[in-house]
């Protein structure tokens, strides 16, 4: 395995490896400052394993070529099919369900098929409006990153099975919210289990109520499942309908029950915190800067006029649309993905791979190398998403999405989404962050601005 050297940062503990020298809670940044003293390809031993990063663009590209890579379930991903099973997300390569499902339900995510949910994310954005409108008279402090993953989950969650999580009307979040980010915190902290002591002190109880929180998710889903076959008239015409009528009508791509559950529960895992942190880092980076604020909310204004969009013209708002890649450029909230090699090869030239080997692209770091992206790779700045300079950068070293065949399915539907609500806050709100705030990223799973707020008003 590798049997080239790699550079490792010094100081190597015991037990857990470089991990206890940092935080445990900010991996993907630890990770993003010790690349900025060893370069672009280190490794570092963490929860007891070892694992190689790799953070300039060029390898990116090169791990992008299919024949010879694919994707590989990380650790941390790996213990998410606790909840997501052997549904898109989570299925290895080789898992027959992972290519039935991508050919079922690839037509539903097309950019046209977007029309199918354009209504609803409408619906869903005049709810949110809705309660801004009521905040802004009473003071107007909104969290943003709250209130846009309330948005983003109740989005999926009726597109996907046309369920509700009602979230603008509860003081509380909702169970099954609750017994979701339990268990996804919870999965990602049972890679410690591998660690010795700590591992088998902390392991017992917190595994109880995960255990709960799973079958609380299964038990919410599978009620819909059999609502929706037992209820007579035309059924809603979601992604869940889609999934049924493949089975009924004994398609070669249907699918079982259980799998049908687990790609329900993988729409709403992949579905919502990485859209609400799309658009989270958006919006601080537009209250940061009032030109881009003014330029945005100026072009929705020319292209909406002061109507409801339509479908059609959602994608025109080019400049929103470059703000949103900007902002997954510098804080892609999927912030990093495995690739193995297929066969025998060798990395760079130099870093030989057997086959099964694998690394982990660290987003963050390749979105901000400098022999693509300049010496201020660090600023926020759009206009890097103008056609004539995407033309002129190389090919595969923008992956906030992934790559490839496992590359993400939801993609169209999180920039179409994040594009309508941006444009919707922009063109009404007049939004301020506090000046004294400086960016702090949390990482769960995905990457967010934590503590943002913002006073929000009515324009007048
Ligand atoms: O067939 C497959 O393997 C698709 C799995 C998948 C993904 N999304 C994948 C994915 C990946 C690749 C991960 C890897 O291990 O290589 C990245 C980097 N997404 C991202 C980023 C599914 C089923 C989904 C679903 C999904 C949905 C639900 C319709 C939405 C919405 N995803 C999103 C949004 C989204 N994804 C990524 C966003 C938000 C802007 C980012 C960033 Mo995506 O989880």
């Amino acid at each position: 395995v590798f049997d080239t050297e790699i550079p490792r940062p010094p100081k190597r503990l015991p037990l857990v490896g470089d991990v206890l020298g940092m935080s445990l809670e900010t991996p993907v940044q630890n990770s993003m400052a010790i690349h900025k003293a060893l370069g672009p390809v280190f490794e570092r031993t963490a929860f007891g394993r070892r694992f190689v990063f790799v953070c300039s663009g060029e390898l990116t590209a090169e791990l992008s070529d299919e024949k010879r890579f694919a994707k590989h379930l990380a650790p941390g991903v790996e213990a998410l099919r606790a909840i997501g099973g052997d549904g898109l997300f989570t299925a290895f390569n080789e898992e027959p369900n992972w290519r039935r499902a991508h050919e079922l339900l690839m037509p539903a995510f097309t950019q046209q098929a977007m029309r199918r949910y354009h209504a609803t994310m409408l619906d869903v954005t005049a709810q949110l409006v809705a309660h801004w409108d009521r905040t802004a008279r009473s003071g107007g402090d909104v969290d943003i990153a709250a209130d846009m993953t309330k948005l983003t989950l109740e989005t999926i969650g009726r597109s996907g099975f046309s369920y509700s999580f009602e979230p603008f009307e509860r003081a509380a979040r909702h169970p099954f919210v609750e017994a979701m980010v339990g268990g996804l915190s919870f999965s990602q902290r049972s890679m410690l289990r591998t660690v010795p002591v700590v591992g088998r002190f902390l392991f017992p109880a917190a595994k109880r109520q995960y255990d709960l929180d799973r079958a609380h998710m299964r038990d919410v889903v599978d009620a819909v499942i059999h609502s929706r076959r037992d209820a007579p008239g035309p059924a809603p015409d979601d992604l869940l309908e889609l999934m049924l009528r493949a089975a009924r009508e004994d398609d070669p791509n249907k699918l079982d029950e259980i799998n049908i559950r687990n790609q329900v529960l993988t729409f709403l895992v992949a579905g919502h915190e990485t859209t609400s942190g799309a658009l989270s880092f958006a919006l601080y980076y537009l209250m940061r800067d009032p030109q881009a604020y003014a330029r945005a909310r100026a072009e929705v204004e020319e292209i909406w006029g002061d109507g409801e969009p339509a479908f059609e013209q959602i994608a025109k708002l080019r400049y929103a649309r470059r703000v949103l890649d900007e902002a997954l450029r510098l804080w892609p909230t999927a912030p990093a993905y495995a690739r193995e090699a297929r066969v025998d090869t060798t990395l760079a030239g130099r870093y030989r791979m057997r086959a099964g080997d694998w690394v982990l692209v660290l987003l963050p770091a390749v979105h901000r190398d400098p022999a693509v992206w300049g010496d201020d790779a660090d600023e926020f700045d759009p206009d890097r998403f103008l056609p004539e300079r995407v033309r002129a950068r190389p090919a595969h070293v923008y992956k906030p999405f992934g790559t490839g065949e496992r590359a993400c399915i939801g993609r169209q539907f999180a920039l179409h989404e994040a594009t309508l609500v941006l444009g919707t806050l922009l063109r009404r709100y007049d939004l301020a962050m506090d000046p004294a705030y400086r960016l702090k990223v949390a990482e769960r799973l995905t990457l967010m601005p934590e503590g943002l707020h913002a006073r929000v008003s009515l324009r007048s």
